[in-house]
């Protein structure tokens, strides 16, 4: 058992400093390999370092950032050896640690200290009424699972969640077993992430993916990156950026924080970034309100009509007459014959993005000059109420110009988890498609539900609702990573049964159904030789790349399994011996599940060979491959959006939630946020200084915020405010600890996302320090 010391509140005790201008550099090489020789130890940690990335080793568990084609020997950021040092730890929890800690007890733990303890190393079984996990046998935990499953209604009364960094394969059987099961509830971590996206971009272009590979982004003119912080989220984005920079784009940034790694980029693969200034990114950095930017895409877009009664080469007429849809009714929206409204809408757009409109008509100058765009997007933009009309606002303003479908342009929603994008392609999705269900269905001789599940959100209310009993989680830290803590913390504990497939100990194997299973798997680290033969799986990028994945390090314990072999042994037991999928054959040989895939997925011809080539293979893309847009109307579509953006009202702030740069969602790596200046703790909220003067919240001094919603306040005590150069009108705070104040029923328009970039709030006077997991 690890000898981390118990989380200490007295070490959430912020302490602050000025903000960096600068990411990356040095301090990041050393931070990278310092983590990973305390966690893993040299015997581990060289292999790990070594082969991170690698072609012929594994795909780092962060982030879903493409690796180049060709490889530097260190191909890794500070980011991801943090992540790799997570996972390939030699801290292992085994079952004197169950002993020692009661359920109760790890309530009241940190998700810091949680994380802390190391690798789950055997099955756990928490009995109904026991206080203590105990040790189980594989065996006994499937059947278990089996009995509580037939004990059901109906397969809908189960959820199968997943995180994102999932491989292809196990992803897929899994998605298989649930839909033989019977049900469709594939709740996954990107309904709370890229969902909007996805529901944007397959509405308007036909397809819920980027449509960009690195190489258009090296060729781009101009570069957008909107409500992103690569410097933290995406550290190997930055080289690629830099890499841009050098051969002519010019960024522009949309973002609500001067974060620093869109100022000066040091890269640590140069001299230059290592012992000298490094690379200034931005151009034009556009400090946005929160909400702000589906009013900065209107406005551009009007302006770029306006340009093209004067200058017809302003919009790409070619393009739109032959390719799109819906332009007329969008013209007009943008009052593209009405000159007389263009002040207004100035006006208007200034007021809510909270930009200068000569910073608006600068970006606007540098677009007309730019014969080539990539509009990259992350979590600013998808958590918000409009985030679905924002995105296809984005996605309006790349086709007025042409610049979807052609070198050195198109859209780039950035990823998170490493593998959530493949994870989709495989049938994650509460609502695949007619023609996937009906592939998946011929090839196993079976007749698939159609009615669609439930996601994320739509879980918890089930599950608060008594409609859903079993919870099941491949992967992910669902309690804390969802909005609304303590409804979705009632809502878990309403279950009959959970079972959390995890590597890690985290908040949500502490707070459980009436029964609960701990099912400890390999992560991508570990060397995966079931019966003695090596195999490795697949994984998908950000980018659409598909390429192989093969552990490094022994596991820390026999008595983990694969996720492959946690959900064949799973779907044995519950469909019993006579169901004709070869379960068992499947977790021997990975071949046979990839030429499954194979036969159901489009774009995975020859995957067995293409998945051993070096560097893997691209998906297809129709639009980015050949400007075939597979909507409804088979064109790329115009949409009309009417402008709109979050108000806070008077003595209150918009809070967005993000991430420090010692986290990787939930699992929290250190109390630091190096680049924004906060050292040792967590629970600080950053508050632009005159709305500070005009509120009275004196920097340093604690208060609660309170978030308002229709059905009542909701509130997290003991944060210490930080005067921070954010946008006025705006506050931000991290996450997991400020989900308590994000309403589960605060959610996207038809992505169904919650809205953690928006939330409404108040502060009040500090009501003292939060007990237990509150204080993460
Ligand atoms: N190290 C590390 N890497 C990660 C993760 C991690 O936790 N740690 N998480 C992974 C996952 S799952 C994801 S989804 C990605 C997330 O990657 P990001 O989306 O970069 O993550 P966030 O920290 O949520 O940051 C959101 C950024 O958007 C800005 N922003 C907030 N609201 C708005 C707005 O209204 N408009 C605009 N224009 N900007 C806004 C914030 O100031 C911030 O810079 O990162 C992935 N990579
Ligand atoms: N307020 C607020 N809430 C948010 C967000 C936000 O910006 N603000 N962001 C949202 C986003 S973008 C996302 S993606 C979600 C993330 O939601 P999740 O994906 O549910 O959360 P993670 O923290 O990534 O999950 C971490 C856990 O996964 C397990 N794990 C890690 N690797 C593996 C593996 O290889 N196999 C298995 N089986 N388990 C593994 C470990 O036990 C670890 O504790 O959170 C969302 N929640
Ligand atoms: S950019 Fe992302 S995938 Fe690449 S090394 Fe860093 S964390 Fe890992
Ligand atoms: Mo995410």
């Amino acid at each position: 058992m690890s000898k981390a010391p118990e989380h200490d509140p007295a070490q959430d005790r912020p302490d602050v400093r000025s903000p960096r201008h600068h990411a990356v550099g040095l301090p990041a090489v050393a931070n990278s390999i310092r983590v990973v020789g305390a966690q893993a130890g040299a015997k581990r940690g060289l292999p790990l370092l070594r082969d991170v990335n690698q072609t012929g080793g594994f795909d780092c568990p962060g982030c879903a950032w493409p690796e180049p084609g060709h490889r530097h020997p260190a191909e890794f950021c500070e980011n991801g050896a943090k992540a790799v040092a997570e996972e390939g730890t030699r801290r292992r929890v085994d079952p004197d640690f169950f002993t020692a800690h009661a359920v109760t007890d790890l309530a009241e733990k940190s998700g810091y200290w949680l994380g802390q303890q190391g690798r789950l190393t055997q099955p756990l079984h928490l009995a109904e009424h026991a206080t203590h996990y105990e040790p189980i046998t594989w065996d006994d935990a499937f059947a278990l699972i089996a009995a509580e499953l037939a004990d059901l209604d109906t397969p809908d009364a189960a959820a199968f969640y997943t995180s994102g960094r999932t491989s292809n394969e196990a992803a897929f059987l899994y998605q298989l077993f649930a839909r033989r099961l019977g049900t469709n509830n594939l709740p996954d971590c990107s309904n709370m992430c890229h969902e909007s996206s996805g529901s944007a971009l397959a509405e308007t272009i036909g397809i819920g993916k980027g449509s960009v590979t690195l190489d258009d982004l090296y060729q781009a003119d101009l570069i957008i990156v909107a409500g992103q912080n690569p410097g933290t989220n995406h550290p190997r984005m930055l080289t690629a950026l830099e890499k841009a920079k050098h051969a002519g784009a010019r960024i522009a940034t949309v973002n609500p924080l001067p974060e620093a790694g869109m100022q000066r980029f040091k890269n640590p693969q140069t001299a230059r970034g290592l012992a000298g200034r490094g690379t200034d990114l931005t151009d034009l950095f556009l400090q946005i309100k929160v909400g702000g930017d589906l009013a900065l895409f209107s406005i551009l877009n009007r302006m770029i009509l306006r340009a093209a009664a004067t200058d017809p080469a302003a919009v790409d007429r070619d393009f739109i007459d032959t390719h799109t849809h819906g332009f007329a009714a969008f013209a007009a929206h943008h009052g593209a014959d009405d000159p007389d409204g263009d002040a207004a809408a100035l006006a208007d757009a200034v007021e809510r993005t909270g930009i200068p409109a000569a910073e608006i008509e600068r970006l606007l100058a540098m677009v007309l000059a730019a014969d080539k765009i990539v509009v990259c997007w992350a979590m600013g933009l998808t958590q918000h109420q409009h985030a679905v009309p924002t995105i296809r606002e984005v996605v309006a303003f790349l086709l007025l110009r042409g610049n979807i479908g052609r070198p050195g342009a198109g859209v780039c929603p950035v990823r998170g988890h490493s593998n959530v994008q493949g994870d989709r392609t495989m049938g994650i999705w509460e609502r695949m498609p007619d023609r996937f269900l009906d592939a998946l269905g011929t090839e196993f001789d079976f007749a698939p539900p159609r009615d669609h599940g439930l996601d994320t959100v739509g879980t918890i209310r089930a599950m608060r609702d008594g409609r859903v009993r079993v919870f099941f989680a491949m992967g992910g830290n669902f309690v804390a990573a969802t909005p609304d803590t303590a409804a979705t913390e009632a809502a878990m504990r309403g279950c009959r049964l959970t079972v959390h497939v995890s590597t890690k100990l985290n908040r949500s194997h502490a707070v459980t159904g009436a029964r609960a299973l701990i099912l400890p798997a390999l992560g991508r680290t570990d060397v995966d030789a079931p019966g003695g033969r090596e195999q490795f799986v697949t994984v998908e990028d950000s980018m659409g790349i598909v390429h192989a994945s093969r552990g490094s390090v022994p596991p820390l314990s026999p008595g983990m399994r694969s996720e492959i072999a946690i959900v064949a042994g799973l779907a044995r037991a519950v469909l019993g011996p006579d169901d004709t999928v070869p379960w068992e054959e499947f977790a021997l040989d990975y071949d046979l599940i990839r030429d499954r895939i194979e036969r159901v997925v489009p774009g995975f011809a020859d995957y067995n060979a293409r998945a051993r080539v070096p560097g893997g293979f691209s998906l297809p893309h129709a639009p980015r491959d050949g400007r075939v847009f597979p909507t409804a109307t088979g064109k790329a579509n115009f949409t009309v959006n009417p402008v709109t953006s979050p108000e806070a009202g008077p003595g209150r702030l918009l809070l967005q939630t993000l991430r420090s740069h010692d986290q990787f969602n939930t699992t929290i790596y250190g109390l630091d946020d190096r680049y924004r200046g906060i050292h040792h703790g967590r629970r600080v909220v950053l508050v632009n200084p005159e709305d500070a003067a005009a509120l009275g919240l004196a920097d340093g001094a604690f208060c609660d915020l309170v978030s308002e919603w229709s059905d009542g306040d909701r509130r997290a005590p003991h944060f210490r405010i930080v005067h921070y150069p954010t946008a006025r009108g705006c506050a931000a705070a991290y996450f997991p600890e400020t989900n308590v104040l994000v309403p589960l029923d605060s959610v996207a328009e038809t992505s169904n996302t919650p809205t953690s970039k928006s939330i409404v709030v108040r502060f009040e006077p500090d009501s003292g320090e939060p007990g237990g997991a509150a204080r993460s």
